[in-house]
């Protein structure tokens, strides 16, 4: 067993009783009120999930395993000459809690490397598809199709006892994991290169191999380790998240469940929003014929898109009340790599005029950049133009930390998800009985 393995194993071991107890002793604290607003509203803030990977705090932004980002960026070993952790050791820290050593990461990243064949079917499922399809649409295929691969249906069937699901989970995790960079960078060569692909290179972690692979030196292989770090987890209630803990807890294999967060993942509202703001600036550069809008320029532009009851793209958030830690950390990257970046100067300047018109214009909770405000112009910047690939990278990122929480919802027997639904008659009969109705 490996290192990885076997920690997790006795992490999984202690945590248990814990949550035992919890619902034997403990099963009928309340902790939340389910009121109409939140039902009907999108259950917005009902704490209803349990998961112990990342915390997101609406002022702080997120912590994984209780680190916040800075914490993670600076403490997680990084490639000798890196600016950049490596992403295997985030996937460790998220699955044990414990920042590991050079050594822990090393093995974790020969793990990968083992598992990263991908069948031939998965290209041939790739190759099927238009080639003006949505890139998202063909991610979420392939990683389907995968399901073939499934250790915990093949075990399930043999009749594995319950208490062992997270082990074949955890060997799916790592066999998927492993191969997304390449379905990833393969989906690009057939889109936007012509089919031309390059092959991965077995001696690189995965954002080395992942730059490889789409043709792109040095920097772009921290820029690549930073946006799988950055998207790989907020928590559980988001709609990538929740999806994949949703359709996981049908005991559908990792395969399904990933795939289906990565459909979630594509709505506009979610992931997608980091090409939107891509489009939005691009449709603003057309219009300034390539010239750099003044601030009352950029103004105008914003309060046109608002007027024209459209939101704006990569800023406002569901849980968050600041700005994003996650556009931080790029912004933090862009001002050091890619200051003169004539797109960067925009998003620079959007970060100054779009928080006050948001407050003014009087909607949004959170006037605030957030991730996706940002993603979209360090892609530019490296040579990754075709935006409708950007969600892509986040579904990457994001299917560490789901998987994470998959092999932890098995490990801790979460059942099924099963909330109740009411008729809209039945909750005005609850506004009657509460004395409220007219
Ligand atoms: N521009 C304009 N209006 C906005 C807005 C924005 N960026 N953000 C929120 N609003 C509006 C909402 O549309 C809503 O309008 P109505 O009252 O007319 O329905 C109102 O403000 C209240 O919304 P909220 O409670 O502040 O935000 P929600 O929790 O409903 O939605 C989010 C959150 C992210 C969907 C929303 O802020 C948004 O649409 N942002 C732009 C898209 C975006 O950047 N999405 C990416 C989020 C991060 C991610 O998951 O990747």
């Amino acid at each position: 067993m490996s290192n990885l393995k076997q920690k997790l194993h006795e992490k999984i071991n202690e945590h248990r009783p814990r949550t035992l107890k919890l619902m034997k002793e403990f099963g009928d604290v309340v902790v939340d009120e389910a009121t109409i607003s939140k039902i009907i509203g999108g259950m917005r803030g009902l704490k209803c999930l349990v998961t112990d990977i990342s915390y997101l705090d609406p002022q702080e932004g997120i912590r994984y395993r209780g680190y916040t980002l800075p914490e993670v960026f600076e403490q997680l070993p990084r490639p000798e000459g890196g600016e950049i952790p490596y992403v295997e050791g985030l996937f460790y820290l998220l699955l044990t809690g414990e920042i590991p050593t050079a050594e822990e990461v090393e093995e974790v990243i020969d793990e990968f490397r083992k598992r990263s064949i991908l069948p031939l079917y998965v290209y041939e499922v790739i190759d099927a598809f238009p080639s003006n399809s949505p890139p998202m649409a063909i991610f979420s295929a392939a990683i389907l199709a995968l399901s073939r691969e499934s250790l915990f249906n093949k075990q399930y069937h043999a009749g594995i006892p319950k208490q062992d699901y997270w082990d074949p989970t955890y060997e799916d995790a790592l066999n998927l994991l492993a191969k997304l960079p390449e379905i990833g960078s393969y989906i690009y060569a057939k889109l936007y290169r012509d089919g031309q692909r390059i092959k991965q290179n077995t001696d690189l972690d995965m954002g080395g191999n992942f730059a490889h692979m789409m043709g792109q030196d040095a920097p772009y292989d921290d820029v690549s380790r930073m946006y799988f770090i950055l998207h790989a987890d907020h928590e559980s209630g988001n709609v990538s998240a929740h999806t994949g803990h949703l359709v996981a807890s049908s005991l559908s294999d990792i395969y399904l469940s990933i795939s289906a967060m990565i459909n979630g993942l594509a709505g506009p509202l979610h992931g997608l929003a980091n090409q939107e703001v891509l489009r939005w600036l691009q449709d603003l550069r057309n219009k300034m014929d390539g010239k750099v809008p003044s601030e009352e320029e950029m103004k105008q532009f914003v309060w046109d898109t608002l007027n024209s009851g459209q939101v704006i793209p990569g800023f406002g958030h569901a849980v968050l009340r600041k700005t994003d830690p996650r556009y931080s950390v790029q912004r933090e990257f862009a001002l050091k790599h890619i200051k003169q970046d004539e797109l960067f100067q925009y998003v620079d300047m959007l970060y100054k005029v779009v928080p006050p018109i948001l407050k003014e214009h009087g909607h949004a909770k959170n006037p605030w950049p957030n991730v996706d405000a940002h993603s979209g112009v360090i892609q530019w910047h490296y040579g990754i133009t075709e935006y409708d690939f950007y969600t892509v990278l986040f579904g990457i990122g994001r299917a560490i930390g789901i998987t994470a929480n998959i092999i932890w919802d098995r490990a801790l027997l979460y059942p099924l998800e099963r909330p109740k639904s009411l008729t809209t008659e039945m909750l005005e009969n609850i506004v009657m009985k509460a004395g409220k109705g007219a």
